[in-house]
């Protein structure tokens, strides 16, 4: 089996990780102190948001040069022993390609204008982040895509030698011994030549899944994946199954996996993430199952609730109050049992929460910011979008990881360059050896997907579909059963025994009563099989 079915990934944001040299930025140096931490919680793979040279429109994802180390990360010697450090922890290092455009500050932008999109009269298309998506450039009297910010213009992939660049800086990469991508919104790199108006400027429809990604990502494959072991995973919104299917099936030659949309779309109205609506779970249900259905033998899943993007979790859908500990434990269990490779965003681990800044001048994300003002200018409330920003913002996430309770909460000796949450005293890494901890329950799901096969083999069944507060699961190969039941409230909730022992579970053990008694936001799983390691640990109630 190939080794990225077993796999963990961590993923950090390097801006926000940890800090060095009090410069209140992280930095490459700041990662490699870290290493350590990330062997002992266990991860396989490290993923590392954009650390190429960048004006930082959009921190790190607009490059100006693909080969160079932003000036604030270190050097590429940093970078060498940052790698050497990850290899020699038995660990590898999966880099962020951004590709479906650089930044405006890069060479070619000035020097190849016929490697990006230009038209003499701009369609309705909006960007990402607020405004139209095109451009007006005064010095060749045209217009130029952005599908993000104006400083990310889009890259041509019509250009053949574009693509050729763009895959001869790939292997420079992996020559260098990195051992995988993360491809950014990667099935946006075919546009339909004809640039046809967008229904309400929603342009989506012609450049999601376009008309020659296959082609293109096949021709990458060719040109540089299939000649490494490596692991490769596209971010992908507007990708469903079927094209999942496309994407990562055997045989196709395309991508090991792909990062879905549709699971972190499920609290928002028609009019998009800050259009706030509650989650219902039998919509998460039903969403993951065909997920872990369809591309069972068809394909592979990745699995998250976060990433640099998303607000955090466990003040998402679990409870950041009074079952913080419980409710990070349980999603993580739901998740980590699932089918697929699971990705860990940092400080997920620590069950770190969201933050609710009370001015807009604390937020820092190019896209919370042009939507504060768009939306102001358009007459909306200030009260009304602060709410959604601290539902929906970008910025939950990048808050400096919480490494513990001294000042900053030991991200950095200087002056952060976003604030750090203020739960930090309570909420961070220094607590991790409590035995309650999220940080060890974390380690232990790593450990058991190492040790139970049903984990990366079983299919998958669920339970209680109608149920809008259990989510249940069971997963199965010819001799090995697994049984997951999560409780997304506070509500207890009476179950059914399942066959086999506890494997893990968020609570001190419970007595077999004839019912399983679910406590507010339990998780609990047994396993059923042949295995001794199984049995033997229900005995030893890896509880907590
Ligand atoms: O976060 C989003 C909306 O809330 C998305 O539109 C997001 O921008 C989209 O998922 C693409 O994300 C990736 O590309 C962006 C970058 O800003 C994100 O950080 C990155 O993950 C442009 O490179």
């Amino acid at each position: 089996m190939e080794w990225w079915k077993k796999a963990v990934v961590y993923q950090i944001y390097p801006r926000s990780f940890m800090d060095s040299d009090g410069d209140g930025i992280g930095d490459l140096q700041g990662i490699i102190s870290k290493l350590d931490y990330l062997k002992e919680l266990g991860v396989d793979v490290l993923w590392l948001s954009p650390i190429y040279d960048s004006p930082n429109d959009d921190n790190g994802y607009d490059i100006r040069d693909y080969r160079k180390i932003m000036q604030e990360f270190g050097t590429m010697d940093d970078f060498d022993r940052m790698l050497d450090g990850i290899h020699e922890r038995g660990m590898r290092l999966v880099m962020d390609l951004v590709v479906n455009h650089t930044s405006d500050e890069h060479r070619w932008f000035t020097e190849r204008p016929d490697y990006y999109i230009w038209k003499g009269q701009p369609n309705n298309w909006r960007s990402f982040f607020s405004g139209s998506a095109w451009q007006f450039d005064e010095t060749r009297q045209q217009y130029y895509l952005h599908l993000f910010s104006r400083k990310q213009p889009d890259l041509n992939w019509e250009n053949e030698e574009l693509r050729h660049e763009v895959y001869k800086m790939m292997r420079w990469w992996l020559d260098k011994g990195v051992d995988g991508f993360r491809m950014d919104v990667i099935n946006m790199i075919s546009k339909d030549q004809s640039f046809p108006d967008g229904i309400d400027g929603d342009g989506t429809p012609h450049f999601f899944n376009g008309p020659r990604v296959h082609e293109f990502l096949q021709e990458m494959n060719k040109n540089v994946l299939s000649d490494y072991d490596i692991v490769t995973v596209g971010e992908m919104p507007g990708a469903g199954t079927e094209d999942a299917k496309l994407y990562t099936g055997p045989g196709r030659n395309e991508l090991n996996m792909i990062f879905t949309f549709e699971h972190m779309n499920l609290d928002q109205g028609p009019g998009g993430k800050w259009e706030l609506q509650p989650l219902r779970l039998t919509d998460l249900k039903e969403n993951l199952e065909k997920w872990q259905v369809e591309l069972y033998g068809n394909g592979w899943n990745s699995l998250y609730w976060n990433n640099h993007d998303q607000p955090r979790i466990v003040s998402r859908f679990g409870n950041d109050g009074e079952y913080r500990k419980q409710s990070a434990k349980m999603l993580a269990t739901c998740l980590h049992f699932l089918q697929g490779t699971p990705y860990i965003y940092q400080g997920e681990e620590l069950g770190m929460t969201n933050v609710a800044f009370a001015s807009i001048d604390e937020y820092r994300d190019i896209e919370t910011l042009n939507m504060y003002k768009e939306k102001r200018a358009q007459g909306m409330q200030h009260e009304n979008l602060m709410e959604a920003i601290h539902a929906k913002g970008r910025d939950n996430a990048r808050t400096p990881m919480q490494w513990d309770a001294s000042e900053n909460a030991g991200f950095t000796k200087g002056n952060p360059w976003i604030p750090v949450n203020p739960n930090y005293p309570e909420i961070n890494a220094g607590n991790r050896e409590e035995t309650d901890s999220v940080f060890r329950y974390y380690q232990k799901l790593i450990a058991l997907r190492k040790e139970v096969e049903v984990i990366t083999e079983g299919d998958f069944k669920l339970l209680f579909r109608e149920d809008e507060e259990v989510f249940a699961y069971t997963r199965q190969t010819a001799d090995e059963q697994l049984t997951v039941y999560c409780n997304f409230s506070a509500t207890p909730r009476e179950l059914p025994v399942p066959k086999g022992c506890v494997l893990i579970g968020n609570y001190p053990p419970q007595e077999n009563q004839g019912a399983v008694q679910l406590r507010p936001y339990e998780a609990l799983c047994f396993f059923d099989g042949n295995k001794n390691g199984g049995m033997d640990r229900g005995k030893d109630g890896e509880n907590g």
